[in-house]
């Protein structure tokens, strides 16, 4: 059976784009693999947290995950900060990894831009989940298409690691979603859909309302066309809503643009906020009976317990191979 690694960062509540870039994914393969899903809260302090509110991010994480199919009897569910080897073969991978190859990240780039500090693990923040994915000798990390140049550079990592140390990780391949892979924001639809945007009318969080869903769709930045139709680049807007109808319904984004045909954007905005609605409701009813429940801390003490086993045996070869320790 193979491995497959993948993690979420707390840095706020999970919109859209998260789950379907991301957790629908993951829950379809779970039946066939041995997965390890992952709240990452080190990756999520590389940029100022409020305590309080990572805390309950880590919560409310842990809770969509199970709300939105995540097994925890088929996949282990873990806390990035409760398993001390990611950090401590973070820091082994920093030593593996070039100045020259985490200046090219543009998620750095995109993150850094415009902050007065800027600190240093957002810049080696690639080195660190090189780590997290190394750990569990994954063979497959499903994400959003994003995430593609972090691949790329766990990959070098582990390659110039095992060249130069013998064996030592697996090299994983990434997985992308067909449809999906990359909602746009709702208001600026150049751009990625963010759970840490500023502008709350961009996105739409898994925990949004109803009435709150469809006023962010009915006011979703499209054209003056008056034509439904898909083209990224000159109707971005409404080609990201039909990426949006599709993921969810799992129509071709051909299907969806017959589907839309001769409508008026008003419908169609009406129909995809339904959709949407009909998507995250069930979510969001099971989410509220976990969200306060002893079974999902239960849940996360077993998963960082099975999932530190398998990181501290990967920890102590890779520490042998280097040299380190007594
Ligand atoms: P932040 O805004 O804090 O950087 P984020 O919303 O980009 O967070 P992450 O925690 O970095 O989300 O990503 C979790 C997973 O969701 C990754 O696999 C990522 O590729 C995927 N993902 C994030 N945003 C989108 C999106 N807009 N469309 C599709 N997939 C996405
Ligand atoms: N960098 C990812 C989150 C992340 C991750 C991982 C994803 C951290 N470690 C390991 C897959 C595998 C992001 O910003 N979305």
């Amino acid at each position: 059976m193979k491995t497959i690694f993948s993690g979420i960062q707390p840095s706020g509540t999970l919109t859209i784009g998260n789950y379907l870039g991301a957790i629908k994914q993951f829950v379809e393969l779970q039946h066939d693999h041995q997965c390890y899903f992952c709240i990452v809260d080190h990756h999520a302090i590389t940029v100022p947290q409020d305590p309080k509110q990572l805390k309950e991010h880590i919560r409310s994480l842990a809770a969509l995950y199970i709300a939105s199919g995540i097994d925890p009897d088929k996949a282990t569910l873990f806390v990035q900060s409760d398993v001390s080897a990611h950090t401590e073969l973070g820091w082994m991978l920093q030593s593996m990894t070039y100045m020259g190859e985490l200046e090219r990240m543009t998620q750095f780039k995109d993150k850094s831009e415009g902050r007065s500090a800027v600190s240093s693990a957002l810049f080696t923040y690639p080195a660190l989940m090189a780590a997290d994915i190394l750990l569990y000798q994954a063979n497959i990390v499903p994400v959003g298409d994003d995430q593609t140049q972090h691949l790329e550079i766990t990959r070098d990592v582990a390659e110039r690691f095992n060249n130069r140390f013998g064996k030592t990780f697996t090299m994983p391949d990434i997985k992308i979603p067909q449809v999906g892979a990359r909602i746009m924001s709702l208001q600026e639809p150049t751009k990625k859909m963010s759970k840490s945007d500023e502008n709350v009318r961009g996105f739409i969080s898994m925990l949004d309302t109803p009435k709150q869903m469809e006023k962010k769709i009915k006011s979703a930045v499209t054209d003056s066309d008056g034509v439904v139709a898909f083209d990224q680049e000159n109707k971005p807007g409404v080609s990201n809503l039909l990426s949006l109808y599709s993921a969810c319904t799992k129509k071709t984004i051909d299907e969806a643009v017959a589907h839309f045909a001769n409508k008026r954007y008003g419908d169609f905005k009406a129909e995809i906020a339904e959709t949407v609605v009909q998507t995250l409701t069930p979510i969001q009813a099971r989410y509220e009976e976990l969200i306060n429940s002893t079974e999902l801390d239960d849940i996360l003490v077993n998963g960082n317990k099975k999932a530190a086993e398998v990181a501290n045996d990967t920890l102590t070869k890779a520490k042998k191979k280097m040299g380190l320790g007594k």
